[in-house]
């Protein structure tokens, strides 16, 4: 326990040096300062002590003070109690979020989950991202939330699938640079569904790497995923270093940055909006 205003007894600026002073010690071990919690500093530099040592976890009390507008859960709005999968998501309550896509896996189309529920607010949360409104540590717990859902989804799905041999083999990856791979994995698993071996490279893959894989397994048709303007290069290198190394393939592009034409600026064959949508080529490139 430690005053932590003496100290600068006598000097001018006291503000400066109390609030520096609060944050050496607080990084040797002080468990209990005494301060004024009115001044603005103070308490600033004891909510950035905690951001910074992670005693706040996902930076909840540093966002609900400096984040600007506050998010109220429903029961303290006097709303109705009951949570619902979307605001599950967006709120990162995890298990929450994933009791509820089982449940809603008795009565509702898994995609149709995906579609409605999953998708548009992971949109929402980027957009809020966006403007400034959420912040980088709740966009990973929204993701991480739906991911969670997903992985239900996915099991869900799977479970269900008719079990035949493979129609076909396909690469998925989603590009260098990048490490969205929600929709990628959607694809995937909706491939894996209809029948189709995926091979998937992950996120943040090198060129060189979907070249590589593509001739050593002898797959001819590859999937690329991007979801940044800034990865779109990436996308772009990938189709050029397949194309140069000659390897006998076809490849569908897809991921929200990507458009039919800039897919077919960047030479690749197919552009697919949604996961379906590389089902409908898969099946029209295998015949099957
Ligand atoms: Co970030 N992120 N993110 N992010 N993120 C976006 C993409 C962004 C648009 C948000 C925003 O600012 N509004 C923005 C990009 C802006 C730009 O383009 N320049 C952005 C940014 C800036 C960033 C960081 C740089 C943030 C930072 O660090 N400051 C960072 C990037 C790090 C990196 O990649 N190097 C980052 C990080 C993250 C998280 C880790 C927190 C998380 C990703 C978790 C994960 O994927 N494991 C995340 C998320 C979740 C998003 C948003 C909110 C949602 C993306 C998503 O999963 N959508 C996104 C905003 C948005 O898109 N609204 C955003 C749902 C998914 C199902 O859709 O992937 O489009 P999508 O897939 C669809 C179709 O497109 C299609 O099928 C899918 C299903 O129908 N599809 C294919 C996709 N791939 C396909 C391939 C195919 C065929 C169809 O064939 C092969």
């Amino acid at each position: 326990v430690l005053g932590v205003s003496n100290f600068s007894f006598g000097l001018p600026s006291r503000e400066i040096v109390n609030h520096n002073f609060l944050m050496m010690a607080l990084t040797k071990g002080l468990d209990l300062p005494i301060m004024n919690p009115n001044i603005d500093s103070m308490t600033a530099t004891v909510r950035a002590y905690k951001l910074l040592t992670n005693i706040d976890k996902n930076s909840v009390d540093f966002i609900s003070h400096y984040g600007g507008e506050k998010k109220t859960a429903p029961a303290a709005t006097g709303a109705k109690a009951e949570i619902d999968l979307p605001y599950a998501i967006e709120n990162g309550l995890k298990k929450e979020a994933a009791d509820l896509t089982a449940k809603l896996l008795q009565e509702t189309e898994a995609m149709n989950i995906v579609n409605d529920m999953l998708i548009p607010a992971l949109d929402k949360a980027g957009a809020e991202f966006e403007k400034g409104k959420l912040f980088l540590p709740q966009l990973i717990q929204t993701a991480g939330t739906a991911q969670a859902c997903f992985e239900v989804i996915k099991n869900y799905i799977l479970s269900t699938g008719e079990k035949s041999v493979s129609k076909g083999k396909i690469i998925l990856a989603t590009v260098k640079g990048d490490i969205h791979d929600i929709g990628k994995n959607i694809v995937k698993v909706l491939l894996e569904n209809y029948g189709y071996d995926v091979i998937d490279l992950g996120k943040d893959v090198d060129y060189q790497t979907v070249v590589d894989c593509a001739i050593e397994n002898d797959v001819h048709l590859i999937g690329l995923s991007a979801l940044m303007t800034t990865t779109l290069v990436s996308m772009e290198n990938t189709v050029k270093l397949l194309r140069e190394n000659n390897v006998d393939c076809k490849i569908i592009v897809g991921g929200a940055v990507v458009t039919a034409d800039y897919a077919e600026q960047i030479g690749a064959d197919y552009y697919a909006k949604d996961a379906k949508e590389s089902v409908d080529i898969a099946r029209k490139f295998f015949g099957n």
